[in-house]
Order: structure tokens, then C-alpha cells, then sequence
């Protein structure tokens, strides 16, 4: 069979309302407001003129069960011109935009396929032969059980088969788990590709046949670092290409201001605006949060002195003039490891967290997670949050452990 290219893409969350960043200046807040809707424009643009020969969208369209009636609108037009190409779109809507939510309807038009709430197949005939897509909408927000069995394996071999789930791998708490699979039923269903949505990070679980999440298009705040965008894929009988484009519009991103060796602040200044001129022309408008390495002693004792929200207004002062706008939302100092001032205890403290595994943490953790009235105020434990929380401890330490005292 003759290899097939299309445009795997899920978690858009238009309208997402980016709560908490009103800080902003107006006109960065109106490019991060409208940024979702700007990162699918771009998605539209490249389908536009790469024309593949389908755009698979795998749930969470929208952000809210209400679904913003502009972030509809604007989905509607982006499916308008898709159709206007002759490019089909096959979808499902999540756990965001469930079937059982209250919203104003838009028509869309005849080239999208809207999976429903029971498991179905739609069978798509493409250049290179036919497609059968095999998904489901979820009907209501919590679909907590496993859908995969009612998959059906593939039986014509000289079709392709495409799996859409937007669920959580087995295991994985980053995300509400909702949809649980596990990689070994998908395998056992002999598709060709499984075009996955919910979990916001880009990776690809397994490889021949892929299972993939693209991530999000546009990431909403700082957990969701980094590029974001979709997937172009090749897919033959006998090999898939990924290829990633990205799309955001609004980076969220951290940043290492090298400290070592700073004694005055206008070379504080200095070194920030150096290291955010540099990032912003790779990277065009972001969020950041700055962080400070290697302080020596003195230059860190006087940093940690000044009040946070201070030393953020001047920082951000003193990158007004980027041309993209890079916003710092928190500034993190840390000290040269020589340089510690510290007690031994404080010194041995640090050594034994620095030592913790991910599952060490979860053990320090489990009393906080495991009660029933903070647990539901605490995000889920992964790498970023324990690299955090290793940072402020690390911080609140160095700064009242010191030798001496
Ligand atoms: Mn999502």
C-alpha cells in the first residue's frame, strides 16, 4: 500500500481563560488571551498549504463544556477552509468538551467526522486506499472506565487502521485519569497508528505501531513549558515518520541567568537582559520564570534580602524593550553549591533531598497527598513539581541554616 500523510493533533483547549495572568500588560495579555485560537490558526495555515490527506483531531477541542462561543466560532471557520481544500477532518471531543455539556451549536461542515459517544468506525477512502478510524466521544465529563475493549480488532489488512483515545496510559497521574489503557491492549488491537489526546506533553509511547500524543498546541501556564505544536505523519505498512511543527504562540518556559561572579545589581540587570534578548529571539513572546545560578554568597544573601515582588518589577522593567515581549513571572536564586554558608545540618540536609528519587518524594509526600482536604488542592507529583519543591526547600534552608547560627 502506498504510505498515507496526515496532520495528528489533540488538546487545542480554545478559549482557554489563562486565569491567574492578568498581570500582564494589556497588549501581552490580549496575545496570550487569544493565543489558543491563534496557535490552531496556524495549524489551519500549514494544512492549508501541505493539503494531507486528513487532519485527526483527538479530543478537547474546546477548553470549557460550555464551549466559548468565539473559540467555536473560529473552529467552525478553520473547519470551513479545510473543507473548501477537500481535506477531511476526523474527530472526538474529551473530557473538556464532552457531549453532555451546554452549548450553543455550530454546524460544521460535511468533510468532519464527529465520533459519538459509543465506541463506532468511520472508514475514510484516500488516495492510497482506505482508512478506518475507530474512536468515541466522551458522553459525559468522567469516562473512567477502559474503552480500548470495545476496539475492534483490525481485521482487512489492506486498509490502514487508526485508533483516536483521548485517555491516560495506565499508571500515569499527571492528568485525571480518565480512559485508562494500557499498552499492550492497544497492541493486541494490530492497528496501524493510535492518535492519542489528553496528556498535555508531547511524547510517543511506543513505536510500530506509534502511540502518540502530540500535546497541546499552545501551552496555558508554566507546566506546560516548552515548544508546543502537532505531528505531521507518514504513515506506511512499513514505517511512520513523525515529524513535529510546532505552533505556539506564547512560550512558557524557564530561564538560567548564569550568577556566578555578580556583585552589583546593574550586572544583575545586565546578565538578565542579556540571556532574555538572546531567548526571546529564538523564541518570540513567553512566560518565564527566571532562575539564578551559582550566586556567591554575599551576592545571594543580599538577593534573598529584597522582596520578591521588588525584584520582579525591576527585572521586568529591564526587559521592556525585547522586541517580543517575555514576561517573568517568578525568579528563582540559587546558590553556588561551594559557596554554602551553611551549618553542617543545614549542608547534610540538602545532600540527603538532593539524593531523593521521584519515589522518595512520593514517600515524604504521601500524608500531604493522602489527606482528603489537601489532596484535592495539590497537583499531581511529577518531575517539575519535585524539582521545585527541591528548589524553594533548598532556598528556605540556605537561608536560615546558615554556619554559625
Ligand atoms: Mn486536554
Amino acid at each position: 500500500m502506498e504510505s498515507i500523510r496526515f496532520i495528528h493533533t489533540a488538546d487545542l483547549h480554545l478559549g482557554s481563560p489563562f486565569i491567574g495572568m492578568k498581570d500582564l500588560q494589556k497588549e501581552q495579555w490580549n496575545q496570550l488571551k487569544d493565543s489558543t485560537l491563534a496557535a490552531f490558526d496556524r495549524l489551519i495555515q500549514y494544512a492549508l498549504q501541505t493539503t494531507p490527506d486528513f487532519v485527526c483531531i483527538v479530543g478537547d477541542i474546546y477548553d470549557g463544556e460550555d464551549r466559548n462561543i468565539r473559540a467555536q466560532a473560529r473552529f467552525q471557520k478553520g473547519m470551513q477552509q479545510l473543507a473548501e481544500q477537500n481535506i477531511p477532518v476526523v474527530m472526538c471531543f474529551g473530557n473538556h468538551d464532552h457531549l453532555s455539556g451546554n452549548w450553543t451549536r455550530f454546524e460544521l461542515p460535511k468533510n468532519v467526522h464527529v465520533f459519538d459517544k459509543a465506541v463506532s468506525q468511520f472508514t475514510l477512502h484516500t488516495a492510497a486506499g482506505p482508512v478506518i478510524f475507530t474512536g468515541f466521544s466522551y458522553g459525559k465529563r468522567h469516562v473512567s472506565e477502559s474503552m480500548v475493549d470495545h476496539y475492534p480488532l483490525a481485521e482487512n489488512l489492506n486498509c490502514y487502521h487508526i485508533g483516536l483515545l483521548h485517555g491516560s496510559l495506565e499508571g500515569d497521574a499527571t492528568h485525571a485519569v480518565y480512559a485508562p489503557f494500557k499498552k499492550e491492549q492497544l497492541l493486541s488491537k494490530q492497528y496501524d497508528y493510535w492518535a492519542l489526546g489528553h496528556i498535555h506533553k508531547r511524547q510517543e509511547l511506543y513505536l510500530e505501531p506509534a502511540m502518540v500524543y502530540p500535546g497541546n498546541i499552545q501551552g496555558r501556564h508554566r507546566k506546560e513549558s516548552g515548544e508546543k505544536g502537532f505531528y505531521e505523519v507518514t504513515l506506511s505498512k512499513a514505517a511512520t515518520q513523525l515529524e513535529f511543527v510546532s505552533t505556539s504562540v506564547v512560550q512558557f518556559d524557564q530561564v538560567e541567568v548564569f550568577g556566578k561572579g555578580i556583585i552589583h545589581m546593574n550586572e544583575l540587570i545586565e546578565a538578565c537582559q542579556k540571556q532574555l534578548s538572546l531567548f526571546s529571539e529564538t523564541v518570540g513572546p513567553a512566560i518565564i520564570e527566571l532562575i539564578f545560578t551559582e550566586l556567591d554568597q554575599d551576592s545571594f544573601e543580599l538577593l534573598a534580602k529584597i522582596p520578591e515582588s521588588e525584584l520582579l518589577e525591576l527585572l521586568r522593567e529591564s526587559v521592556e524593550e525585547l522586541d517580543s515581549f517575555v514576561w517573568i513571572q517568578a525568579v528563582h536564586l540559587q546558590q553556588a553549591a561551594q559557596d554554602r554558608g551553611l551549618s553542617p545540618l543545614g549542608a547534610t540536609l540538602i545532600d540527603t533531598m538532593e539524593s531523593w528519587k521521584t519515589d522518595d518524594w512520593k514517600i515524604v509526600l504521601q500524608d500531604l497527598y493522602q489527606h482528603s482536604k489537601s489532596s484535592r488542592f495539590l497537583e499531581a507529583v511529577e518531575e517539575q513539581t519535585i524539582k521545585e519543591l527541591q528548589l524553594t526547600a533548598a532556598q528556605k534552608i540556605r537561608r536560615t541554616m546558615q554556619a554559625g547560627e
